[in-house]
């Protein structure tokens, strides 16, 4: 069983790191500490003893090899964006900040590629890459603040997923720095490659339990040219619900189809964004491609097949302003929630699409039943749900347990996943052997003991503890 580095241990580790680190690289004032206390999971807070802030890959190496041979519990962070908790300090120990190393260190036009640092904030990637014409796609909701470091650790999606993929899909390479601080170049550099078995695969959403990548070389695509979203309401989540099925099976690809129930269109309404009284629940759509003409013909079709499956009110985005208008609101969800109630739990379930809706059904019915508060949203399209189970008082804790574990039962009855998109992580490693079979978390330890076989690195992540 693992526990907190002794002090003793913590002095040696701090007397080794002194000698490749500058003074203001290695933290543990009681504020810094604080704050890489927590992310954005809510399941806890844990304090590490030690923050460090490498500026490049030989110190990065320096810190895993100390913690490795002291035997120091590290754990990689980002942005601490995370909703499932990869970054907690579980036994204390260092945190390894990747924050400093955050440079855009090209953008080749000619190949279609970027190369970063992990500490990038992904929206600045975007950014600079639309500055060139060029497109970068996966959007998770927190693409302001958090880090293309986090999103390769996590194999973060979003909204547009649906249309083009995870952050896996963009990955052609990596330099990764092993639990041993051996550095590895995996992957390619063209955008095809199959030499090998597939480490970047395997790298990209071990949620920092391999080890961390120090630089990333990115897919980029052209920028589409013409972007078209609207707000489709109905009066009832299950007519969304079908709605997104009806435009599936249209043979049409928007590159978003966004799902909000009534709570959380109630949440939103209002702060920056006002629904029409009438809406109960609604879908962000949007379409893009090369064509004004032909994207507008396609948002219209999607428009038509959503009012023939019960839509009460459609408002298309008259301007980049109003596009922006209506994703800002749509990013707010998880904090408007959050505001609702004391306590927010937020799954990131992932069903085929076409139990989209009787999965909706059985998790209200559920909430009901418990006496819970449950909202639901997310990347409908792709059957990614963030069920939401909102309360006030820890005395109602038992129930909602019994809550998180009867919806991960159902989605994994539905043919789903525990996560499509936030990891597994600390919230939902006792819940893994839900949906996999014992060879494969098997296979799985092997993996990890044969890369960190003292387990230092980012202990009591993904697999289940042993007993
Ligand atoms: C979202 C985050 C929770 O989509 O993944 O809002
Ligand atoms: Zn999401």
């Amino acid at each position: 069983m693992r526990t907190r580095p002794t002090p003793q241990t913590l002095a040696a580790l701090r007397e080794r790191l002194s000698k490749v680190l500058e003074p203001g690289q290695l933290r543990d004032d009681p504020e810094t500490l604080e704050e890489f206390a927590q992310d954005e999971s809510d399941t806890g807070k844990f304090l590490p003893d030690l923050v460090a802030f490498p500026a490049n890959t030989s110190q990065v190496v320096e810190v895993v090899r100390a913690c490795g041979s002291l035997d120091v519990p590290l754990t990689p962070v980002g942005a601490r964006s995370g909703k499932s908790g990869g970054s907690l300090c579980l036994y204390g120990g260092l945190a390894l900040c990747l924050s400093r190393m955050a440079r855009i260190v090209s953008i080749q036009k000619e190949n279609g590629v970027a190369v970063v640092e992990p500490g990038v904030i992904t929206g600045e990637l975007m950014k600079a890459v639309e500055a060139q014409g060029l497109f970068y796609p996966p959007d998770p909701n927190s693409l302001e603040f958090c880090s293309l470091g986090g999103n390769i650790a996590e194999n973060a999606g979003g909204p547009r997923a649906f249309k083009y993929g995870v952050t896996r899909d963009y990955v052609l390479a990596l330099e990764w720095v092993l639990p041993s601080g051996e550095v590895l170049r995996v992957g390619h550099q063209p955008i095809k490659g199959v030499a090998g078995y597939d480490l970047v695969g395997l790298f990209v959403g071990s949620e920092g339990t391999l080890g961390v990548a120090t630089e990333i070389t990115l897919q980029l695509l052209p920028l589409p040219t013409v972007v078209k979203t609207a707000l489709i309401c109905f009066a009832s989540v299950a007519e969304a619900a079908k709605a997104v099925g009806a435009v599936l099976q249209a043979g049409i690809l928007p590159r978003t189809l966004e799902l909000l129930d009534d709570v959380s269109v109630k949440a939103i309404d209002g702060r920056g964004y006002d629904f029409p009284p009438r809406a109960k629940a609604a879908l962000i759509v949007e379409v893009d491609g090369g064509h004004e003409e032909a994207v507008f013909a396609e948002l219209v079709r999607v428009g038509e097949v959503c009012e023939r499956a019960g839509a009460v009110d459609t408002a298309v985005a008259q301007s980049d302003a109003q596009r922006e208008q209506l994703w800002a609101a749509r990013r707010v969800v998880s904090r408007a929630l959050r505001a609702l109630k004391k306590f927010k739990i937020s799954e990131d379930v992932a069903v085929p699409r076409a139990e989209i809706p009787r999965v909706i059904e059985e998790l209200k019915a559920m909430g009901a039943e418990l006496g819970l508060t449950v909202a639901t949203y997310g990347h409908a399209g792709d059957g990614n749900l963030h069920a939401n189970i909102l309360y006030d008082s820890e005395a109602e804790r038992p129930r909602v347990e019994e809550a998180i574990a009867r919806m991960l039962k159902l989605t994994v009855k539905a043919g789903g996943t525990i996560t499509g998109e936030h990891g597994v992580g600390y919230a939902k490693r006792d819940y893994l052997a839900l949906e996999q079979a014992q060879g494969v978390i098997t296979l799985q330890r092997e993996l990890k003991r044969l890369m960190d076989p003292s387990g230092f690195f980012n202990p009591g992540k993904i697999l289940p503890l042993v007993p």
